[in-house]
């Protein structure tokens, strides 16, 4: 069985994307959790994930004597392996705009994920509302997400981005989850379709999962000093 190593589900946003992507297609795969209990060389983390992979970073997906780093390698290798699921769009013009955005959000964003970390159990709307006066980083990363989303929406008339549940789509419901945490303000078309992907049953599991996590990473946390 081929087995997904991820971090703290409630903070781990590139863990959430594989791990979205094959409950939602419904492929079989056993969840691997190792703690976030430091980054250091000697963690436990690092000893197990180094182990594993040479930039000692989840996810990381194992399948057989296969070891596949980084969410846009594995969503790759899963799209290939599964044709039938059809996890990219079906049109040539469309996977090279999913494909797009997905590597956008790869190397991109680096407002939102530095300000805005994923932290699915907190609400931090105080924080958000600085966040947008004090750092254009972040707004613009979120006009850009309006922009984006807005047109494919209206381009595929939803519910997901290219109409049907793709990787894009798995790509960003971190970013879905963040924008909820901080209470960023966006269009009502917007709103909707982050109402939708965090309906999605695989995005609720993950959620229900990270919710019971009960855990309290420090340095994933610099906004609040206790979980309650
Ligand atoms: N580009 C990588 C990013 C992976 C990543 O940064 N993962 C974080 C957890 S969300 C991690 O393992 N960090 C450990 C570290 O920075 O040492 C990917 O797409 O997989």
């Amino acid at each position: 069985m081929r087995k997904l190593y991820i971090g703290n589900k409630n903070y781990s946003s590139w863990s959430m994307r594989p791990w979205v992507l094959l409950t939602e297609a419904g492929i079989p795969f056993e969840e691997v959790m190792v703690r976030f209990d430091s980054f250091d060389a000697d963690s436990h983390f690092k000893s197990v994930i180094g182990a594993l992979n040479p930039v000692a970073k989840v996810p990381v997906l194992v399948d057989g004597d296969l070891v596949i780093w980084d969410t846009l390698a594995i969503a790759e290798y899963v799209a290939e392996t599964f044709p039938e699921k059809q996890l990219w769009p079906t049109s040539a013009a469309d996977r090279a705009r999913a494909r797009s955005i997905c590597a956008e959000m790869h190397s991109g964003f680096s407002g939102l994920r530095s300000h805005c970390g994923m932290n699915l159990e907190a609400s931090l709307p105080e924080i958000g509302a600085r966040l947008l006066q004090e750092q254009p980083a972040v707004k613009s990363d979120l006009d850009r997400i309006v922009q984006m989303w807005g047109d494919l929406l209206a381009q595929h008339g939803g519910p997901m981005l290219f109409g049907d549940f793709s990787i894009a789509d798995a790509y960003f419901a971190p970013v879905c989850t963040r924008i909820t945490t901080y209470a960023l303000p966006v269009p009502a078309a917007i709103a909707d379709y982050i109402g939708r992907v965090q309906a999605l049953r695989s995005v609720k599991a993950w959620t229900e999962a990270a919710l019971a996590e009960q855990d309290f990473v420090p340095f994933d946390e610099p906004y609040r000093s206790t979980r309650i």
